[in-house]
């Protein structure tokens, strides 16, 4: 008996070493009208037997989720314990210049940055992240980063689930490097372990009903091929800064640095599977960070790029495991969601072009760095003076070998064209990050308004972080 007892321990041991999964870090939140955030030099034990050095925002990884609601006014405090000057930027939030965080915008360590401003925000979700000059790719990647959901009264009408962590869940994806000695390596090909929530090989017990996701895209510069295993179909309800007119069913959703989705997927009748959120790769053409190929030719790569053992590859994220429904579950999608209203083209008052090129033609055209329109970032020239109140067409025109997500602060806007071609359904909605493909134009329309400050200005970048820290930006 005792014999068989050892057998079972050693039997489950070695189900759970199979396994070896963790379940599903759910940050904190924060609730009301003042927030305060304190990023600090701290650590944390991603690997048994190991401490990792990491920076933290109230947490050893990753800061709390800030729920904030449309119309509320708001005072962040924001404490720099770094060694290190930092910024923390709003990414997809409606604020003036001065609370944007850019890089203009420091906080010198053992300072506080107290902005304050009104929620103006559709309900989405968005995130917030040092924007440091040269420095944004080491300030993330070393974990200051968070997330920040908007609610307004639009939203609360759906039936949609949107109990956090219970059927409505964070899902922060992140590819990571660590040396032998598991410290976060920045700026390094070789990201080729996989974090949610900064949890490694994570599983989250989800119950069987509709449950709501909202991911983002934290990677420096990784994209992913999202699906489920077996090809479970899913509804994406929502893109970067707000839900989409209606659900929009997929099995593939490509997700790059910086975006945001927000998807339902229905485990009705699943309770006791388990299901896998993947990115399948092998299905990225070339061209894509994360493609078996990054540059458009074989002879293009990036150090370490080849060796990594996601690129190109169908990989596993994280596992949902799929437990008894909660009471009062949400068990079906909504037809419809929210009415998005376009600007018509007709009405834009200006039009510019930003094309994307690397410094250096040839072979290493894909490590960058890369220029707008044959420019690099300069802190102290303002690229575009903008009215207020302008209507504008951007094409942005990648003449680059690699596809690069173009982000720009201050404004949502709407896709137009993507080479040519309009838009599929689920990139019809509210975005402020796009992926450009290598070799095509990407139009939007958007508007200018509420601020404009001319001692102040916004950034526009590539998200791909070692891009944007090497000078593809600029500011307006
Ligand atoms: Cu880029």
């Amino acid at each position: 008996m005792k014999k068989l007892v050892a057998l079972i321990i050693v039997f489950s041991v070695s189900i759970n070493i199979a396994k070896s999964q963790n379940l599903l870090a759910i940050p904190d939140t924060i609730s009301g009208t003042e927030f305060n955030l304190n990023i600090y030099d701290t650590s944390k034990v991603f690997y048994n037997g190991y401490t990792t050095n990491t920076f933290g925002i109230n947490a050893a990884y990753l800061g709390p989720t800030l729920f904030l609601n449309k119309g509320d006014s708001v005072n962040m405090h924001v404490a720099n314990e770094l060694m290190d000057t930092t910024t923390i930027h709003w990414h997809g939030l409606h604020v003036s210049a001065m609370n944007d965080g850019g890089p203009h915008i420091v906080i010198p360590p053992s300072t506080i940055w107290n902005p304050s401003f009104k929620v103006r925000d559709h309900a989405a979700m968005y995130w917030y992240h040092p924007h440091l000059h040269m420095m944004t790719n080491m300030h993330a990647t070393m974990g200051a980063a968070g997330l920040i959901i908007v609610r307004d009264s639009t939203e609360a009408t759906l039936n949609l689930p949107r109990t956090y962590g219970i059927d409505d869940f964070p899902i922060v994806i992140q590819s990571k490097c660590f040396d032998a000695n598991k410290q976060i390596l920045v700026d390094n090909a070789s990201d080729s372990v996989m974090m949610v929530n900064g949890t490694l090989n994570a599983y989250l017990p989800a119950p069987a009903q509709v449950v709501r996701l909202r991911v983002l895209n934290a990677s420096s510069e990784r994209v992913y091929n999202l699906g489920f295993q077996g090809n479970l179909a899913f509804s994406q309800i929502g893109s970067d800064g707000g839900l989409l007119n209606a659900p929009v069913s997929l099995t593939r959703l490509r997700l790059a640095p910086g975006e945001r989705a927000e998807i339902l997927i229905d485990l009705n009748g699943k309770e006791g599977q388990s299901i896998n959120l993947m990115s399948y790769a092998a299905e990225f053409p070339s061209a894509i960070y994360g493609a078996l190929q990054p540059g458009m030719g074989a002879g293009q790569t990036i150090p370490g790029y080849t060796a990594n053992v996601l690129n190109g590859q169908n990989f596993n994220i994280m596992a949902f495991n799929v437990v008894a429904p909660t009471a009062n579950p949400i068990t079906t999608i909504p037809t419809t969601l929210v009415n998005n209203i376009v600007w018509p083209t007709g009405s834009a008052n200006a039009t510019k072009t930003l094309t994307f090129s690397p410094v250096t033609m040839g072979p290493t055209a894909i490590q960058g760095p890369f220029l707008i329109n044959n420019t690099s970032f300069d802190m102290d020239v303002v690229n575009y003076t903008i009215p207020l109140n302008n209507i504008e067409i951007w094409t942005l025109n990648n003449q680059s070998p690699i596809a690069h997500p173009f982000h720009i602060h201050d404004i949502q806007f709407y896709l137009t064209e993507i080479n040519g071609a309009t838009p599929p359904a689920n990139m019809q909605g509210r975005k402020d990050v796009v992926l450009v493909p290598a070799g095509q134009t990407v139009k939007f329309i958007t508007k200018f308004e509420t601020f404009c400050d001319s001692m102040a200005t916004y950034m526009y970048h590539c998200h791909m972080l070692p891009h944007e820290d090497d000078g593809m930006m600029g500011h307006l």
